[in-house]
Formats: structure tokens, sequence, C-alpha cells
């Protein structure tokens, strides 16, 4: 098998609950049609500090992202490419850090937040906002120090992709930083398959392999309801469909989160039926 795929329902980066019946729900369908290959991973449930109002469920988190960093590390080395579905993204902190302690990775966030967010930015607390800062060194040094020490991407690697929904300090984080960034509004300016090779074509100046880091809210709810935090607008099923195939064609992908998957938000199983759809393409 070229693909190995873990499934982690963690729910408490996003701090909603639905989500941590995702992967039963997925796999529940997928054995149905004798096709289940998700490897459940158990979400850790550790002691926390209440008090850490800013920054809910550290330890737990960090737990459990350590635990899929080690499998994911392990695949890696195996040289097969790991698959790996949320969950809340906060597993990609998880997921990320095995890859990256083998070879230097781009990352295409798609997303319809950036979830670039500290516990010093953050306006919730929930963790799912503060991934993709932890993976380039900022925020709190728990998360930043999953797995081993230190940053675990590159800034310069880093594109954001699809985001129509970021918070006013996270914002001028990221232009501080000078990440690239593809917002929502460029791509109907510009048109998605434009925006996705110029994306692209960014990160393959720079590295070989990318992980494909994907959120399930960046497409539009009205078609697919079933995500914790759903936004208005974004990109449709069949531009999402585009962008797996490209990347799965061209050989391009080191690994591949999908995340966001809720359940309890869903309407007639249609988001459920997307990721099975999404996860039948790697083989
Ligand atoms: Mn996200």
């Amino acid at each position: 098998m070229k693909y190995k795929f873990y499934g982690l329902p963690l729910h408490y980066g996003a701090d909603s609950i639905g989500i941590n019946y995702g992967i039963d729900e997925l796999k529940k369908e997928l054995q149905k049609k004798k096709a289940d290959v998700i490897e459940k991973i158990e979400v850790a449930n550790e002691q926390e500090n209440g008090h850490l109002k800013y920054i809910k469920y550290l330890n737990s988190i960090t737990k459990s992202c350590t635990t899929l960093a080690e499998k994911v590390n392990q695949t890696v080395k195996n040289d097969q490419i790991p698959v790996i579905i949320g969950g809340d993204h906060s597993i990609a902190m998880g997921s990320i850090s095995g890859v990256a302690k083998e070879k230097e990775i781009g990352v295409i966030w798609v997303d319809a937040h950036g979830d670039m967010n500290t516990h010093e930015t953050t306006v919730t607390g929930n963790i799912h906002g503060m991934p993709l800062a932890a993976l380039q060194g900022y925020g709190h040094e728990k998360l930043v120090n999953i797995f081993y020490n230190g940053a675990k991407i590159k800034t310069s690697n880093v594109v954001i992709f699809g985001a129509r929904n970021l918070d006013y300090r996270e914002k001028l984080f990221i232009e501080q930083l000078g990440i690239k960034i593809v917002y929502y509004r460029d791509i109907v300016s510009n048109g998605f398959k434009q925006e996705m090779r110029q994306a692209v074509n960014y990160l393959l100046e720079r590295v070989n392999k990318i992980h494909l880091s994907f959120d399930l809210d960046v497409i539009d709810p009205n078609f697919l309801p079933g995500v914790s935090i759903p936004v208005e607008g974004g990109i449709s099923v069949a531009e999402a469909d585009y962008l797996f195939d490209f990347f799965i064609q061209n050989n391009l992908l080191s690994s591949v989160d999908i995340v966001e998957y809720n359940p309890m938000f869903d309407s007639n199983h249609v988001t459920r039926d997307f990721v099975i759809h999404l996860l039948k393409k790697f083989k």
C-alpha cells in the first residue's frame, strides 16, 4: 500500500461536540462497503489546568498529537504516504511534525481560517486556531515542541489557501511574517485553477514535496454543512475535487490531513460521503 490512513477524532481543539464522532461515522460506512482502511488512534484525556482559558485542553491535545506524530513518522520511514483524518485542525501539529522530522516539506493550508493565532492573540482559547503558528515555532512552548523541539516548517514554505475569515490580530501576524496567502476573494477574481497552480509553483520552487492540510470548511457550507465552524462563501466541491486530483496525479504529496468533519452538523450524510469520496482517490 502506497498510502496509510489514520483517524484521530480529537475535538478538544475546537471545543465543540460532534467532531469526536467523525471517525466512527466514517469507519461504520466504510465497513458496510468492506473498505475500512482507517486505523483509529485514541484521543488522550489528560489532567488539565482549568485556569488556562486562553489555551484550552493543552495537555490532552499535546499528548494526542505526539502519539499521532510517532505513528506518522514511522509511516514515512516505511516509505508510505500518511493520510490523516480528523478530528479538528490541531491534529496537524502531530501529522506535520511526524513528517517534518524526516524531510523538508512545503505546506498548503487549505482553510477558511488562518489557524495562525497563539495563546497571546486568541479570542476563543481554542487550539485549532493555533496549529499553523505553532508549526512555525510561534506560540505556547508545549505546542511548539510537540514530538521534537522547535519549528517544524519554514515560513517561506507555507501557503495559506482559500482564507475568508481571519481574526484581526491573526491577519496582522500573517502580514508581519510575510506568509504567502491566497484569499478566497483572489480565487473568485482570478479563478480557482490559476490561483492553485500559482500556489503549487511557489512551493515547488522551494521544496520537492508538499503536505496538503485540508480543512473541509474551505468549501461552501451550502454544499458541505458538516463542519464545526461554517463560514459563508467558499470554494465548490468540484474545485476541492480538482485540487485533490491535481496533487495526487502529479505525485506532489508528502502527506495529507482532512479535518473538521462534524457529523452532528451534516445534512443527509453529504459531508461524510464527500470525505469517503476523497479517501477513495488514494490508492
Ligand atoms: Mn483549520
